[in-house]
């Protein structure tokens, strides 16, 4: 799916899929390594993540409730197969110094949002 008109396609139709989900860094501190699957939702200038898809609704309907985020903002997204033992993985690292690991079985489905996160990193760092 490479030319323009995918690209078009892609933004289209993400908006929001589970995912698994571990933050292994905070600030440059290790963390514990827990996966959890997570409603993850590409918004103009980070990534969002929600217990699930209702979760995202509810969030959203409130006001003052802010939903748990990375900011993309000189963000730097890689495939990682040093980090772990699953398939599928890609690593986003954070301007703050913050590491989380994001994974599906499905390569076209993870592969969507790496493509996703990576052009609008890339769309931030041109201003
Ligand atoms: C971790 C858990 C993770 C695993 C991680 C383990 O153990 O099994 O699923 O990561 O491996 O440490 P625990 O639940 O006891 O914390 P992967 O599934 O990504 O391999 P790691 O320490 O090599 O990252």
């Amino acid at each position: 799916n490479v030319g323009g008109a995918g690209v078009i396609e892609i933004s289209v139709e993400l908006k929001g899929e589970y995912l698994n989900k571990a933050k292994i860094l905070e600030s440059g501190k290790k963390l514990r390594k827990n996966w959890a699957s997570t409603w993850v939702v590409l918004d103009t200038d980070q990534l969002l993540f929600y217990k699930d898809s209702k979760q995202e609704v509810v969030t959203n309907l409130k006001t003052g409730c802010k939903a748990d985020g990375v900011d993309l903002c000189g963000a730097v997204i890689e495939w990682t197969t040093q980090k772990s033992s699953r398939k599928n993985v890609f690593q986003i690292t954070t301007n703050s110094g913050s590491e989380y690991l994001l994974q599906a079985d499905s390569y076209s489905t993870i592969c969507k949002w790496y493509n996703a996160i990576k052009k609008t990193v890339n769309s931030l760092s041109k201003g």
